[in-house]
C-alpha cells in the first residue's frame, strides 16, 4: 500500500470515528479494541514499501493518540447529560399580583357580593364628567383640592355661557370641556346614570388610576380609588353608614368600627370624611403596657381617615338625568393604597414603596 493511500485511509477513519454517537466503551472496543479498526489498519503496515514506514508508523501512532484523546471527551460529554433523579427539585420562582391588584380584586368581591356591579369608567375623561357636572362649575375654587392634570388640547366649551339659575347639562354640540387626567373615580358617577339611561336602582362600584400633582410618603401622582354610588328611592344616611360598617368588617375585620365626620364636597351633601379605628389601639388611641398607656404612634387619635361620602346632591342626579325629587342616593370613594396599607400586620409607612418595582418589597405579599 502506498503511503498515499494510508493518509486516505486514516482520514476517512477519523472522519468515521467523529460521526459516532454509540457510548464510549463500545467505541473502545469498535476502535480501539484487540481485534479493532486501528489494529486492522495498524496490520496493513506491512504492505507500506520499507522507505515509508517509518512515517507510516508515525500517522498510525498520532491517530491512535488523537482516537484516545477524543475518545475521553466523548465520554464526558455522556457523563454530562446523565440526569440524577436523586437530586431535590429546584422551584421555580412564581409571581404573583400586586399587592394593589389584590386589593382590587377583593374590594370587587366585597361589594358584588352585597350587589353592587364593578364598572370602570375613562381615566382620561371630560372636564363635565370630572367636575361641572359633580357640580363644580368652570372657575370654582374647589376644583384646586384635586391638583389635576390637564391634557393640553383646546377647550371647545370655553364659550359657552355658563348661567348658575338653570340645571347643569351637557351641552350637546360639545364634546365636554378640556379633557383632563380623572383626579377621582368621581367621574364615573354621572356616566354610570348615563349607562342606565337615568333609570334607577344604581349600585355602582368604580375601581380606577387617578392622577394628581402630589408626591410625597401619603401621596402618590398616580393612585387608586374605588368609588361607589347607590340611587335609588327612599335611600338615606342609614344606608351609607350600613355599607360602611359592612365593608370595614369584610375588608379589617369585624372589630373595625366605621365613623363620619361632617366635611364639604361639591357632589355631597350632607358630605363626611370616612374613618375607620385603628386595629392596634382598637379605637382608644392609647396602648396599654402593664398599667402604663401612652398615645398609639400608628393613629394618633384612635381613626384613620380614608377617604369621602355623603348623600348624592340633587344637582348631580339632574346632570344624569335622574329626579332628584323621586330619588335619592349616596356615594363614597376612597384611596386603594391608603385603605389596604392600613391592614393589620402591613407596616408600610410610606405608600410610594408599592410602585417602586422593588422585588424584595414586593415579593412579602
Ligand atoms: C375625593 O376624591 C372625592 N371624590 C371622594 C368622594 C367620593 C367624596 C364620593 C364624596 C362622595 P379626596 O380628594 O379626599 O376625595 O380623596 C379621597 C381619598 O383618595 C383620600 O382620602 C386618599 O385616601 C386618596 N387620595 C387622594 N389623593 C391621593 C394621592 N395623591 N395619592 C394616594 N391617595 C390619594
Amino acid at each position: 500500500m502506498k503511503i498515499k493511500n494510508l493518509k486516505t485511509k486514516i482520514k476517512n477513519l477519523k472522519r468515521q470515528f467523529e460521526q459516532e454517537t454509540a457510548d464510549r466503551q463500545a467505541l473502545n472496543i469498535k476502535y480501539l479494541g484487540k481485534k479493532g479498526l486501528f489494529n486492522q489498519l495498524a496490520k496493513e503496515i506491512k504492505t507500506v514499501p520499507a522507505a515509508d514506514r517509518k512515517q507510516a508508523g508515525k500517522l498510525l501512532n498520532q491517530l491512535k493518540q488523537e482516537l484516545t484523546a477524543q475518545l475521553r471527551q466523548k465520554q464526558t460529554k455522556t457523563q454530562s447529560s446523565w440526569i440524577d433523579l436523586t437530586i431535590p427539585g429546584k422551584k421555580p420562582k412564581v409571581g404573583h399580583l400586586h399587592p394593589i391588584s389584590q386589593a382590587m380584586t377583593e374590594i370587587t368581591q366585597i361589594f358584588t357580593e352585597i350587589g353592587f356591579t364593578r364598572v370602570r369608567y375613562p381615566e382620561v375623561d371630560w372636564d363635565w364628567y370630572a367636575f361641572e357636572s359633580l357640580n363644580m362649575p368652570p372657575d370654582h375654587p374647589a376644583r384646586d383640592e384635586w391638583e389635576t392634570f390637564f391634557v393640553d388640547l383646546p377647550d371647545t366649551t370655553k364659550d359657552i355661557a355658563y348661567d348658575p339659575a338653570k340645571p347643569r347639562k351637557r351641552h350637546p354640540d360639545q364634546a365636554g370641556g378640556q379633557l383632563v387626567l380623572t383626579p377621582h373615580t368621581s367621574n364615573g358617577q354621572v356616566r354610570e346614570m348615563e349607562r342606565l339611561n337615568s333609570q334607577p336602582p344604581i349600585r355602582m362600584i368604580n375601581i380606577a388610576r387617578c392622577y394628581r400633582r402630589q408626591q410625597d410618603a401619603t401621596h402618590t401622582q398616580m393612585f387608586h380609588q374605588f368609588e361607589g354610588l347607590v340611587v335609588d328611592q327612599g335611600i338615606n344616611i342609614q344606608h351609607l353608614k350600613g355599607t360602611l360598617d359592612y365593608f370595614a368588617h369584610q375588608f379589617y375585620g369585624p372589630g373595625c368600627q366605621s365613623r363620619l365626620r361632617p366635611f364639604h364636597f361639591r357632589f355631597t351633601e350632607p358630605s363626611f370624611e370616612v374613618d375607620f379605628s385603628c386595629h392596634l389601639c382598637q379605637g382608644t388611641g392609647q396602648i396599654k403596657k402593664g398599667k402604663k398607656s401612652t398615645k398609639c404612634r400608628f393613629c394618633k387619635s384612635g381613626w384613620h381617615e380614608v377617604g369621602g361620602a355623603g348623600m348624592v346632591h340633587p344637582n348631580v342626579l339632574q346632570a344624569g338625568g335622574i329626579d332628584p325629587d323621586k330619588y335619592t342616593g349616596f356615594a363614597f370613594g376612597w384611596g386603594i393604597e391608603r385603605t389596604y396599607t392600613l391592614r393589620k400586620g402591613l407596616n408600610i409607612d410610606d405608600i410610594r414603596l408599592l410602585y417602586s418595582a422593588d422585588l424584595r418589597f414586593l415579593q412579602q405579599f
